[in-house]
């Protein structure tokens, strides 16, 4: 399918996807939630990575698109609101792991998508925070849960009640981002991290994605469970019959994802 504002390349197994609306800093209207949609349910069957990262020098994604917001209905509202939650509820609970290069603004539905991705790292110019209520709104695209799951209930009450916008530094002080890089080292680094992801075993990375998402919802026990089975699922793979193998013969392992 061509896209208008999003591109998405493949570089070794890692498809790199970018939001590209430069002029309005990659603001997310109705129709870039869409092409979203439609890229993360259909990425190469031989991405086992996935990046995604902002066009243009300024911005990862400044937002929800505020001039497509601005006059619609409370009803429009709940579709607009719905479209983006499926769209990064799809990217969530895709089988690869997901990595967000953050490239310079993050706000509301930007900071939103970082975290629908499991791995977050910032360039030193980025900016990140969730303004809505300075727009007379709320985060409308997960970021009340997602961001309280990420950096606990207070600091995300701040956060949203103030609308405050953190640099990098302070968001990685707060666990927001993993790592801060700069700029034209950050997608080298997500690249880097991605490499060294794709070295192991991509059955077991899936089903440690699964685990960790699904279980984190959950209390201990029930969650503790879900590990024992994906651990036991694995054992009717041909990875996990090569990696050990490979330890004990003392070479690489060539994994086939099967
Ligand atoms: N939507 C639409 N256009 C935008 C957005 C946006 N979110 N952000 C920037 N733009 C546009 C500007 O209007 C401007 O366009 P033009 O050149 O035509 O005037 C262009 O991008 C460049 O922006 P600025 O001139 O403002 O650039 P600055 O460097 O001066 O400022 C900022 C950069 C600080 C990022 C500033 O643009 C800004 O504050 N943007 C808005 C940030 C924001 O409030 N984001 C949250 C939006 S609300 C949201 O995301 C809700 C998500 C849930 C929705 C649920 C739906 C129901």
């Amino acid at each position: 399918m061509a896209y208008e504002n999003i591109r998405l390349e493949t570089e070794d197994a890692i498809a790199i996807l970018t939001i590209d609306r430069p002029k309005a800093l990659n603001a997310l209207n109705s129709k870039t939630l869409q092409e979203l949609e439609s890229a993360f349910n259909s990425l190469p069957a031989t991405a086992r990575a996935l990046i995604i990262t902002g066009g243009g020098d300024k911005a990862f994604v400044a937002g929800a698109d505020i001039s497509e917001m601005a006059s619609i209905s409370a009803a429009q509202a709940r579709e607009f609101a719905a479209l983006g939650h499926r769209a990064f509820a799809t990217l969530e609970q895709l089988p690869i792991p997901t990595i967000a290069a953050v490239n310079g603004f993050a706000l509301g539905g930007g900071c939103e998508l970082a975290l629908a991705c499991d791995l977050i790292y910032a360039s030193e110019k980025a900016k990140l925070g969730l303004p809505e209520v300075s727009l007379g709104v709320i985060p409308g695209f997960g970021g009340t849960q997602r961001l309280t799951r990420v950096v606990g209930k207070m600091r995300a009450k701040e956060l949203v009640f103030t609308g405050e916008r953190l640099d990098a530094a302070k968001a990685k002080e707060i666990g927001l981002v993993l790592d801060v890089l700069p700029a034209d080292q950050l997608l080298a680094h997500c690249k880097a991290v991605a490499g060294k992801i794709l070295k192991n075993g991509p059955l077991a990375v899936s089903q440690a994605k699964r685990v960790i998402e699904f279980g984190a919802d959950q209390d201990l026990r029930a969650a503790n469970e879900l590990e024992r089975q994906g651990f036991a699922v694995l054992f009717g793979s041909e990875d996990q019959k090569e990696g050990m193998k490979a330890f004990l013969e003392k070479r690489a392992a060539g994994f086939t994802g099967k």
